[in-house]
């Protein structure tokens, strides 16, 4: 006897399996149908009971968004159906601006609000990073302080209404804000594996938690680089918003914003309508796409 397909959301993705909760119903460890497949933790799926409390996914919605990050060789898919980005940094350890960078890239990309959190406000070393953190703030993205360990308040009223994912790079405490959202998730922490032993890698797959009805929040795994190559470099400058005014107004059509003469975002640079921090890792991030245009990102895993 056939079973009826039902409706579900993937919650957690991990190597070869997945969690899937059935709309209003409970959830399911539920294989892919097939050998590969590339389904990522937010999506809408179709499973058919196969067991208690196990399935096969049969279909995938269309997404609305996909959040991944990708290198020369693959596709690490973290998010899917996301509406709102939000960037985890912390004064200690310290953060990289140019992934900061790298996710607003693919924020921009996916077409999706981005927030950037700046947690661990309690460390002295906070108000010097709040400072370099202006230039986010006044290009419009939200920059939040928050102090995860002790109240998460000032993060609450940017996650209403929207389907979050945490990234950042690990120890900057996404766990922590998991865990403070929604008190009795113990989602895995630094403290947590430390006490464990378990080794460095606290947060292995990323893990969708509800904060309410129309409200979601996704933990993911800790990312020390964010590959961009399924951006074509041609158009990155689009991606770093300031730049627009100043595009197409460079001496030559094609000009990349390198090094060529009258380049009006070098201009715009010059004057102080773009940051020369962010010009900066434009042209890094810049160049790696060209270096790795042309090879093809063939597989997909999670991250
Ligand atoms: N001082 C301080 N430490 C924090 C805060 N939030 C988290 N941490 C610590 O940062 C470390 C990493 O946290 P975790 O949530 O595992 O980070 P993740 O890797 O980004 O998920 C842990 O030792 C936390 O206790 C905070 O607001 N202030
Ligand atoms: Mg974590
Ligand atoms: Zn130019």
């Amino acid at each position: 006897m056939k079973t009826a397909l039902e409706n579900g959301t993937v919650v957690a993705a991990f190597g070869r399996s997945y969690l899937v909760e059935l709309d209003g119903g409970p959830t399911l460890t539920c294989f892919p149908r097939g050998k590969r497949s590339e389904i990522a933790c937010g999506d809408r799926i179709q499973v058919q009971k196969t067991a208690e409390g196990q399935g096969v996914i049969v279909a995938a919605d269309p997404r609305s968004a996909l959040f991944y990050r990708s290198d020369a060789y693959r596709q690490k898919l973290i998010a899917a159906n996301v509406t709102q980005i939000v960037i985890v940094l912390a004064a200690a350890p310290s953060y990289y601006e140019d992934l900061l960078n790298r996710c607003l890239v693919a924020a921009e990309h996916a077409g999706v609000r981005a927030v950037i959190v700046l947690n661990k406000f309690d460390l002295e070393a906070s108000s010097a990073a709040m400072e370099r953190l202006q230039v986010y703030a006044s290009l419009g993205y939200p920059v939040v302080p928050l102090t995860a360990k002790v109240d998460v308040t000032p993060l609450r009223a940017q996650l209403e209404g929207h389907t979050s994912v945490l990234v950042g790079q690990s120890g900057m405490g996404k766990s922590t804000i998991i865990n403070r959202l929604l008190p009795g998730t113990d989602a895995p922490t630094a403290e947590l594996s430390i006490a464990l032993d378990s080794g460095r890698h606290t947060t292995t797959h990323a893990r969708l938690y509800h904060l309410g009805p129309v409200s979601h929040i996704i933990d993911s795994p800790g990312m020390q680089e964010f590959g961009l190559h399924h951006i074509a470099a041609d158009a990155l400058d689009h991606l770093f918003v300031e730049f627009r005014p100043a595009i197409g107004h460079c001496r030559f059509a094609n000009c990349r914003h390198l090094t060529e003469p009258g380049c009006a975002v070098e201009a715009a640079a010059r004057e102080g309508s773009v940051s020369e921090r962010r010009l900066a890792s434009y042209r890094r991030i810049a160049e790696e796409l060209r270096r790795s245009d042309g090879v093809t990102t063939r597989s997909t895993t999670r991250s």
